[in-house]
């Protein structure tokens, strides 16, 4: 079974990841790894952080001269900022300054603390950043490699950034190109320059904004996944792994929310036939009884307005009580088309996992001998 490890603080030494579970003989890009890290730092609205870092992963173990050997796979991603943290951050010694005694409303700072018994707040954030996704990407950028022998391709963009939605349809031709040089990650560009006005009026006011982003799956097989017990569901799986990146707020699969407004026949995707199964529609986002249909597997995410706002909200001091502004900690004002490439990631180690499971084995060759072998009978069913 395909899992993961990440430890590492926001101004710590550096971030951690252990990957377990990737069979052996997967060869790994290290730059395609990095490709994804510098992705994850772009987009118009991040704050002073992304000046500091260049995220660069470094793989420790488990992989010989490009090649996975089935071994455990450690990788670390040093933290820049650390070197103007080490006499507070420190492992061994702290002088405990830039303490944090006044919580921000949406942040894991006061419920973390009352939960882990921390009189310093800092102790809490350090964590709870999102600092962690950089993680995240990393293994979701590794683990996908052995996806795409198979085919298998991640595609995402931001939908919304606050009050703005971008008009470009998905299906257009070049719509992913100009998503990829976009600062906001948009499609159109023309909505993509007032995102960007939206997000100087946001920072103006000291507010911050949230929006949606959309993660495509491209060259799945039918049969991910399965109806037969409840945590083996891949759309729950993909919505645990989704909703667990930091300030995802929500999760659908395909039409999701939309799905409850319309009659069934406005929903559910009729079925051909022409030389293999296909679908009329994806209203399903590629998912039917928690298994992938062999359509297009897409998935949108919510994401919140970040919770540091440089104009504070009202909040509690921990210490006497008395009624303070939040603190204000470095932040970003908009950091959702950072978030598409989080979500990707997310995805692409559920996606993984459960390929994984279903074509298991040890080596690649196994698993593609599994593969290749399902491949054709499904083709004569
Ligand atoms: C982030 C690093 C953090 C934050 C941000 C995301 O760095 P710093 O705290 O030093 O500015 O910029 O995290 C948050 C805003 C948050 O609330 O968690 C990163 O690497 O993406």
């Amino acid at each position: 079974m395909l899992r993961y490890f990440t430890a590492g603080e926001t101004h710590g030494k550096c971030l951690t990841v252990i990957i377990e579970g990737m069979p052996s003989g997967v060869r790994i890009s290290l730059d395609a790894i990095n490709e994804q890290l510098a992705r994850r730092q772009k987009g118009y609205g991040r704050g002073g952080r992304m000046l500091i870092e260049k995220d660069t992963a470094e793989i420790l173990s488990g992989v010989r001269g490009g090649i996975t050997l089935g071994s455990p796979i450690a990788m670390k991603i040093e933290n820049k900022d650390w070197k103007n943290w080490e006499e507070i951050m420190g492992t061994e010694k702290s002088n405990g300054e830039k303490s944090v005694d006044c919580p921000r409303p949406g942040h894991a700072d006061l419920t973390g603390g009352m939960k882990y018994n921390h009189t310093d707040l800092r102790n809490v954030l350090e964590r709870a950043s999102a600092r962690e996704t950089a993680a995240r990407v990393a293994v979701g950028a590794l683990v996908r490699q052995a996806l795409e022998p198979f085919g298998i391709e991640f595609l995402s963009h931001v939908k919304r950034i606050g009050e703005v939605e971008d008009a470009a349809d998905v299906n257009a031709p070049g719509f992913f190109e100009n998503v990829l040089n976009s600062p906001v990650g948009f499609g159109d560009k023309e909505s993509a320059q007032k995102a960007m006005e939206y997000i100087d009026k946001i920072k103006k006011s000291g507010e911050s904004c949230g929006g949606i982003v959309e993660t495509i799956v491209k060259g799945v097989p039918a049969g991910l996944g399965s109806y037969v017990h409840y945590d083996r569901k891949l759309d729950a799986n993909l919505a645990f792994g989704v909703m667990s990146v930091q300030a995802i707020k929500g999760v659908e699969i395909g039409m999701g929310f939309g799905a409850s407004e319309v009659p069934g026949s406005h929903v559910h995707d009729e079925i051909t036939y022409e030389g293999e199964f296909a679908r009329l529609s994806n209203n399903a986002g590629g998912i039917e009884g928690g298994m992938s249909n062999g359509e297009d597997i897409v998935v949108r995410a919510a994401m919140k307005p970040i919770p540091t706002l440089y104009n504070p909200l009202k909040t509690v001091n921990i210490k006497d009580k008395s009624v303070h502004k939040a603190t204000v900690e470095r932040s970003d004002v908009c950091a959702v088309p950072a978030c598409a490439v989080v979500v990707e990631a997310a995805v692409a180690f559920e996606i993984a996992k459960a390929f994984l499971d279903k074509f298991s084995g040890d080596c690649m060759a196994d698993v593609r001998a599994y593969y290749e072998a399902y491949k054709n009978r499904i083709k004569n069913f």
